[in-house]
């Protein structure tokens, strides 16, 4: 048995390609006991939304991973985004589309990594090309992890192949109107009355070591950026403790609004103030940066603060 895992903080995409690259194993080895999908993490709320929304026919997933076994990783493949002791596992096999850091192993390893918005454009991908057609379930999971990752389709990280898997996948699930379905997993997502201004910072969390300076990038998609505005003097706290107990040298907590294709940055001191103004050319009002329609931390946000460090 193969486990499949996705990344620490683990948001839609990766929830979503873990259950389907089990599924897409075992319709390729013809076994369903040659894979399983693992929840180590809890879902946010879209991801749970989600879940309560696609009609799902697969055997249960396993929620312990049995020592020494073979593990698939799915969107993510550096080991600080990873499970703890990931040298106690054979990683069997990665997919993924993010950039390749400190990947390593002492053996053979299947990797399919590529520039896409989203695994699950992969995992449509790799279905076309071994003529597995998914079933209605697991068709909608891609199309929702691809609406997810691309924020609608939005975010600069879409590519074409992200738009021809979900014209693709919707021949099978034939969502009518995806752009309302998207905008309700958005809200969703959004709804964070009951959670914590700790919670909301760590919600969707990356750490970059820039020039060695370890900043955290930190975002939050929201349809209504008033959840974070309202609770602004809450949020900055969280972020200091958490500076401290991460050992952070700076952090930037960035509140997307996923509607308007709009980002905002929580700037909660003057060293940040200094690099947001430096790296984006942007004026800090009243400890808010503007960052217009920087809204991908990948493509548009942290490379800017990379330039930043390298000529300062
Ligand atoms: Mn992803």
């Amino acid at each position: 048995m193969k486990y499949v895992l996705w990344h620490t903080n683990p948001d839609t995409d990766s929830y979503c390609a873990a259950v389907v690259a089990a599924w897409f194993l075992w319709e390729l080895h013809e076994n369903p006991e040659y894979a399983s999908a693992i929840f180590l993490w809890p879902p946010n709320n879209e991801t749970k939304y989600v879940f309560e929304k696609v009609w799902l026919d697969i055997p249960k997933p396993t929620t312990e991973l049995p020592e020494w076994s073979e593990i698939v990783l799915v969107d993510h493949n550096e080991a600080s985004q990873s499970i703890a002791d990931r040298e106690r596992y054979t990683i069997h096999m990665v997919i993924d589309h993010h950039k390749i850091a400190d990947f390593a192993t002492s053996w053979p390893v299947s990797m399919r990594c590529e520039p896409v918005a989203c695994t699950c454009t992969i995992l449509a991908e790799m279905m076309l090309e071994n003529v597995i057609v998914p079933n209605r379930g697991i068709a909608e999971l891609m199309i929702w992890a691809i609406m997810s990752d691309t924020l609608y389709r939005r975010s600069p990280t879409t590519t074409q192949r992200d738009k021809d898997a979900v014209a693709r996948l919707n021949e099978i699930a034939r969502i009518e109107d995806l752009e309302a379905y998207s905008n309700e997993m958005f809200a969703a997502k959004s709804d964070l009355w009951d959670i914590s201004a700790k919670d909301i910072v760590t919600m969707d969390y990356k750490t970059f070591d820039f020039h060695g300076h370890t900043m955290g990038i930190w975002v939050m998609e929201t349809t209504d950026p008033n959840y974070a505005f309202d609770r602004k003097e809450d949020l900055i706290d969280s972020i200091h403790d958490i500076k401290d107990e991460q050992w952070l040298d700076q952090l930037l907590f960035c509140v997307v609004d996923i509607l308007n294709s709009h980002t905002t940055a929580l700037v909660v001191s003057d060293k940040e103030e200094e690099i947001v103004s430096g790296a984006f050319g942007v004026i800090v009002e009243d400890g808010y940066a503007d960052l217009w329609d920087r809204v991908s931390r990948k493509k548009t946000i942290a490379p800017p603060i990379d330039e930043w460090f390298k000529s300062n």
